[in-house]
């Protein structure tokens, strides 16, 4: 297939470039790099160095032979994209382009704001590339769990059949996220949902829960071809934070109580996912697929990464900090996890060694590790 991949230079992007090119897919990955502008602007470092796209692309052709394709502009820039989705001819838009950080976009209104229109304009510029130039392509766009927040009810996958009043109807399940970045990911769902009602496009909606990991088939040749790795309070997501924490020797900061519930997945299911996705596309409308492998609270990570952090003697404190973020602590959580396994994903899940593989990893850069971007830095209960 040619596929497109709008956010090539993110954690999921670039080890998804990697993974379907080396499948023998035509892949062609766009970026602005804003990611690493906004955490070099905000002290918010990678734990290691990443190559930019066209060097990572050099190295990657090194190791598989295989080409791909780098474009650096901004998706919301319709001209470009346009003329790019005209020549490619993709039969696959893999969309990751967003600014994809809950507290980035609590920070004030110019971050919020920003969070706001670019991934909003970018979804919509997605949607118009494909309905002008191939209408059959198919675009996978990554969602997030988040978009569900926590109801008391269990959540379903996408939909929901409500019956009032003796008469029934179909509906996308109630979204309620407990942050401006999830809440775009929502606006994101309804305006794929009003196009494909409209001009009856053909849609995978992904939504993810928080991903960890570094070694995939293909990164695990080279330093670097590892994608970006963030451990600090505003792009690093909790499981990596908790493995870095881990090594510092920092306690792990637990938010609140911990009593927080989500769905976690290791990075290689999360491509496994997307390849199913794209071989498995549905014939037209939008089709949701919650992508997570396995559920637990907050706390209970903390205790897994610490018995896993015994086994190469590291002594793990836990220590938790007053919530930086509004969101509820003790709640129900039983998300519905069927379509991406009726699909074939055999799920990776988050074992002692996964564990220990990566605090390995993380023990081999612990001297780059700034303990100053550890502690929350970002404060949502203004
Ligand atoms: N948490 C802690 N301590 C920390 C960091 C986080 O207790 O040091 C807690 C948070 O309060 C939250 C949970 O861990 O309850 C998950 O936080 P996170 O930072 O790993 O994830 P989140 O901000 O929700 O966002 C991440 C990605 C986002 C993706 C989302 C999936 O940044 O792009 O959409 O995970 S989900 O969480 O299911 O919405």
């Amino acid at each position: 297939m040619n596929i497109i991949i709008l956010g090539g230079d993110g954690y999921l992007g670039w080890p998804t470039a990697m993974n379907l090119a080396n499948s023998n897919h035509k892949v062609c990955v766009v970026d602005d790099y804003s990611r690493r502008q906004l955490s070099k602007k905000n002290n918010s470092l990678p734990l290691f160095k990443n190559l930019d796209l066209l060097n990572r692309s050099f190295e990657f052709k090194k190791f598989f032979k295989k080409k791909i394709i780098v474009k650096i502009f901004d998706c919301r820039n319709y001209l470009k994209l346009n003329n790019l989705v005209k020549s490619f001819k993709p039969d696959a838009i893999i969309h990751y382009a967003e600014q994809p950080s809950a507290p980035y976009s609590m920070m004030g209104i110019r971050e919020a704001k920003y969070t706001l229109q670019n991934n909003l304009d970018v979804t919509f510029n997605t949607i118009w590339s494909v309905i002008e130039n191939c209408p059959s392509c198919h675009i996978i766009k990554l969602g997030t769990m988040g978009e569900y927040g926590t109801p008391n009810i269990d959540i379903e996958e996408g939909w929901i059949r409500i019956k009032h009043k003796n008469r029934k109807d179909k509906f996308l399940f109630p979204r309620q996220a407990s942050s401006l970045y999830h809440t775009t990911k929502i606006l994101d769902t309804d305006l794929l949902w009003f196009y494909v009602r409209y001009y009856n496009l053909k849609v995978t909606d992904l939504m993810q829960g928080p991903v960890y990991g570094l070694e995939t088939k293909e990164s695990q040749m080279s330093l670097n071809l590892l994608p970006n790795f963030h451990y600090d309070d505003i792009f690093g997501t909790v499981v990596n934070r908790f493995l870095v924490q881990a090594v510092a020797g920092h306690p792990l900061t637990i938010y609140g109580n911990g009593s927080q519930k989500r769905g976690y997945i290791n990075l290689i299911d999360s491509l496994n996912c997307i390849k199913l996705a794209l071989k498995n596309p549905p014939k037209t409308g939008m089709r949701i697929l919650n992508q997570f492998t396995e559920t637990f609270t907050v706390k209970q990570l903390a205790h897994k990464i610490k018995k896993a952090a015994k086994n190469l003697d590291i002594n793990v404190q836990i220590k938790p900090l007053r919530n930086p973020r509004q969101e509820k602590e003790k709640h129900y959580y039983n998300p519905k996890f069927t379509g991406l396994k009726k699909l074939g994903l055999k799920p990776t899940l988050m074992s002692e060694s996964v564990l220990t593989n990566m605090l390995n990893l993380v023990i081999k850069h612990k001297s780059r590790i700034n303990q100053k971007i550890i502690l929350p830095r970002i404060n949502w209960n203004k």
